[in-house]
């Protein structure tokens, strides 16, 4: 399975996540794709390619225009405020606050904009973020152009990034922005299917009104689990959409065999959707040592999971999300994709 991966991942580097009270180092940094990529390299997997540069049209296709600029402009703003550590917002557009208009202060644009106060903004994330979309879109038009399957090792990652938010680790929608650009080049339909431990909550938001994107997650329930306030099994669409956004919420401690039970629902209703191309958001935080996190998964588990997606047959992107367990990162991803290539 051919690989996509640049070094510039590595521009997206925050020093801080607000975490308990503390500001601590972030879960989500550059030392999870080094573990990835020593474990391709050791498992023999070295068809490993810098990605195509497809500029920023794709980009708005999925994310409004303000916002891109504000994720662009957010670390120099800051910065010229006066401010000394790294962005972070503190004030949102919350219940009976919602005026919808963006401020002028960089300090009220960072909350108009973001979803969760852990994700810093430093220096380097939008470069990251924009190199991580062309990651993307790279494994898109592999898939586009006939190969079974690519694996897009996006970072950041982005299932929780929406149009116009970002945070939970996430800038820009990688999965979202993939699954466009496949429709764009043709496909019909395409099926996008969120193993990451948490709510997909971004990518549900972009596609919740169509029919032509099926949405479907497995998830720790939101009454549990961040995202907390997206991710309920009633949330089915709207208008057009109506009954395709399918969301499996799971309880803490769900054990391997009831998290295939939601899997092999959730591919019985992608195979009768009959996509032209399949996208996974590939976040292996379902680890049962995860440290953020509350499923059961052992990392055979990622193995069977593989086989299980493969047996659809589909033209298969993958989209690496979250992950948070940096030693085991590689193994449970590099199992995934095994699992899928001699499922
Ligand atoms: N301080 C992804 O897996 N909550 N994002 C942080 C620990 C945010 C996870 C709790 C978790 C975001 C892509
Ligand atoms: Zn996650």
């Amino acid at each position: 399975m051919k690989v996509i991966h640049t070094e510039r991942h590595r521009l997206r580097a925050s020093k801080t996540e607000l975490h308990g009270g503390q500001f601590v180092p972030p879960f989500e940094c550059p030392e999870r794709v080094e573990h990835i990529l020593a474990e391709l390299a050791r498992r023999g997997h070295n068809d490993v390619s810098e990605p195509e540069d497809f500029g920023i049209d794709p980009i708005f296709r999925v994310h409004d225009a303000k916002f891109v600029e504000f994720l662009q402009t957010c670390w120099t703003e800051w910065q010229a405020e006066g401010f000394e550590g790294e962005a972070v917002a503190t004030t949102w557009p919350s219940r009976r606050m919602t005026r919808d208009v963006p401020p002028k202060n960089i300090d009220g644009k960072i909350g108009y904009y973001c979803l969760a106060s852990e994700t810093s903004i430093s220096e380097g994330t939008w470069e990251a973020a924009e190199a991580g979309a062309q990651v993307a879109l790279t494994g898109a038009k592999l898939i586009q152009d006939g190969a079974r399957s690519a694996f897009s090792l996006c970072r950041p990652p982005g299932h929780h990034a929406a149009q116009d938010m970002f945070g939970g680790y996430c800038f820009l929608n990688n999965a979202a922005i993939a699954a466009q650009a496949m429709r764009d080049g043709g496909a019909k339909r395409v099926a996008v299917l969120d193993v990451d431990f948490h709510h997909g909550n971004g990518t549900q938001a972009i596609f919740y009104d169509r029919d032509d994107v099926l949405f479907l997650s497995l998830h720790g329930d939101p009454m549990d689990a961040f995202p907390y306030f997206l991710g309920g099994a009633d949330e089915t669409g709207e208008g057009a959409g109506e009954g395709y956004n399918v969301n499996y919420a799971l309880p803490p401690g769900c054990p391997y065999f009831q998290w295939a039970e939601a899997l092999d629902d959730a591919l019985g209703k992608v195979s009768a959707y009959a996509p032209d191309a399949f996208v996974i958001s590939l976040g292996v935080d379902t680890f049962e040592r995860d440290p953020i996190s509350f499923f059961k998964l052992a990392s055979d588990d990622f193995i069977d999971y593989g086989a299980r997606i493969a047996r659809l047959g589909l033209p298969t992107l993958f989209v690496m999300e979250g992950g948070y367990a940096v030693a085991e990162i590689g193994v449970n991803t590099v199992n995934v994709l095994e699992g899928f290539s001699n499922g």
